[in-house]
């Protein structure tokens, strides 16, 4: 376990802090959604109370996990917010999983109360009453569902449970290497110090409306975009789904957008993305992926702004950032900026030296904001940490001589599409499972919208005949669609090297330009 924090007699809860975060007029408007609904602070307060109690009233252990997948809304950040406000455990999932992958999380996490879809209940239930969960709610995106409908009978007065900074407030999975997902254990101190620097840091201020237009299952949407703007008392612009024309509409309205690059590039195919379009604007913030320099550049053309771009992780909130003041130093395209006051940030070659400015090694992070260790798996975290504390993040890069972090790609084999991570070994796994294959490799190429995406090249069986359209269509129908590799080839043999490792370099070259 790392970052014990020492205990206090004050509330470490995060939510009491993004409460305290709320503007004096709670009837003010706190969020506006795209299909018009708005909801007050007073809202957020009371309906967080209510779904709270509701927790509270359900007699769950310490600790208890309360995983979540359903489709974008206010009710699930909402449920968030409860889950914090009563002391449980957040456990976000991305609704594109399928069974397998939820049978996995569920049987990893074995939460207490699982809440999805009403269209997903009749197998996610299953999964989950297997696996010991006491309580499956459903919540629609129409805000209908069993869990709404339990919390109304609930008291909107709840009294915040007493939490230490070190006390556990989520869980999020993240891909691993071999293929199995690991939950990244967050504590509530992790969370709030990230937030509270990066309130700081990015120059959060009265006035300020956030567009919200990312999923909530992960650390961009969930924690960097709704902490910023609870914890500043700023109103949201709520949208179900990215659609870059809203995103436009809402602009004059707004001053703080936050993106993956993709999110950003089709903005840029749009042509009412003008000076006069993004003028009430103050910050334009990506990250989760690397924004390429020409969206940067078209950016700064056509806007006027300079998009700011921020380097984060699961296991860790944001990293680096660069600076939102002029007078700190410049925003650099192709850089992620600076390390966040209170992140240590090192670059190390394979054997553990330290190396100079502009020497690309291995990035190692430090700070009240990296997580606890992987759920279960304490060999997993000791292997991910240096004996001196620094987390191995997995990704390679370099620090210049002011400063300035740039990545330059990943010692970990990882897709990144469109944000979302791809871990080839897994997805190489399931195509392996399929008839007639004999082996496979996934790799990414690069890609004009999703940055990057997956390519899979197969080998057959002696005797058996593969059909690359059949091999996409098996892996649709059974892994999250963002996973499934957009093209297949089957050919003759994998490339190998001397040691028989697959060289995947090769076939990056044969079949993409390669990172
Ligand atoms: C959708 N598809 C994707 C995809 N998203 N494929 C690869 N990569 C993706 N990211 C699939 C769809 O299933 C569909 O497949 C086809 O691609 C086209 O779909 P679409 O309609 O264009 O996709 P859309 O629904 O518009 O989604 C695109 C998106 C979404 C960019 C809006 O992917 C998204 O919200 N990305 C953001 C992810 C994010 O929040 N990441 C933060 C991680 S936190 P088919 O076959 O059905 O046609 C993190 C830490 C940090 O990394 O630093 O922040
Ligand atoms: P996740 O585990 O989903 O949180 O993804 C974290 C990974 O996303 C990091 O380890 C990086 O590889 C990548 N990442 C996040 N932000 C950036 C960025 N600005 N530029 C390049 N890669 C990024």
């Amino acid at each position: 376990m790392q970052n014990r924090n020492t205990p206090t007699s004050a509330n470490g809860n995060l939510f009491v802090a993004l409460r305290a975060g709320f503007p004096q007029d709670l009837d003010s408007v706190a969020v506006e959604t795209d299909d018009g609904l708005f909801y007050s602070w007073r809202d957020l307060e009371r309906a967080s109370a209510m779904l709270a109690s509701l927790l509270g009233s359900l007699q769950l252990p310490a600790g208890a996990r309360i995983a979540v997948q359903v489709e974008k809304s206010v009710e699930a950040m909402l449920l968030y917010l409860a889950t914090l406000r009563a002391g449980f455990v957040y456990l976000p999932l991305n609704q594109a999983y399928q069974q397998a992958e939820i049978e996995y999380f569920i049987g990893n996490a074995e939460p207490a109360v699982v809440v999805c879809t009403g269209k997903n209940f009749g197998w996610v239930s299953k999964i989950a009453f297997k696996a010991g969960t006491q309580y499956v709610f459903t919540l629609n995106e129409d805000r209908s569902g069993s869990l709404l409908e339990r919390a109304t009978h609930c008291s909107d007065q709840q009294q915040p449970a007493f939490k230490q900074a070190d006390d556990l407030a989520a869980i999020l999975y993240t891909s691993g290497t071999t293929g199995r997902s690991k939950g990244a254990m967050l504590s509530h101190g992790n969370l709030l110090s990230n937030a509270r620097v990066l309130k700081d840091y990015w120059g959060w201020r009265a006035g300020d409306v956030l567009i919200h237009a990312l999923p909530i299952f992960h650390v961009h949407g969930l924690f960097v975009a709704i902490h910023g703007a609870l914890l500043n008392g700023s109103k949201m612009i709520w949208l179900g789904r990215f659609d870059p024309k809203k995103v436009l509409e809402k602009m004059p309205q707004a001053t703080v957008f936050m993106g993956v690059p993709t999110l950003y590039v089709r903005l840029l195919s749009e042509p009412g993305l003008t000076l006069e379009a993004a003028r009430q604007m103050r910050l334009f913030i990506a990250g989760s992926a690397p924004l390429l320099i020409e969206t940067f550049t078209e950016w700064q053309k056509r806007t006027g702004h300079t998009i700011l771009e921020r380097y984060g992780m699961s296991e860790t909130g944001m990293l680096t950032s660069n600076p939102y003041d002029a007078g700190q130093g410049a925003r650099r395209g192709g850089t992620v900026g600076f390390p966040l006051p209170g992140v240590s940030l090192r670059v190390q070659d394979d054997a553990g030296a330290a190396l100079p400015s502009d020497e690309i090694g291995a990035i190692q992070v430090k700070g009240p904001n990296v997580f606890k260790g992987y759920w279960r798996m304490p060999e997993k975290t000791a292997e991910e940490f240096t004996s001196d504390g620094f987390f191995k993040t997995g990704d390679v890069g370099k620090v210049d001589a002011l400063g300035y972090v740039t990545i330059v790609g990943r010692s970990k084999d990882l897709i990144i599409s469109g944000g979302y991570n791809v871990y080839p070994a897994e997805v190489e796994a399931y195509i392996n499972e399929l008839p007639g294959v004999e082996e496979s490799a996934v790799i990414g190429v690069p890609h004009p919208d999703f940055g990057e995406v997956g390519l899979a090249v197969v080998t057959a069986k002696p005797g058996a005949a593969l059909d690359p359209a059949q091999i996409i269509a098996s892996l649709k129908a059974t892994l999250a669609n963002f996973k499934v590799p957009k093209q297949c080839y089957v050919i003759d043999a994998l490339p190998r090297n001397s040691m028989g490792k697959v060289q995947k370099n090769v076939l990056r070259e044969r079949y993409g330009s390669g990172r």
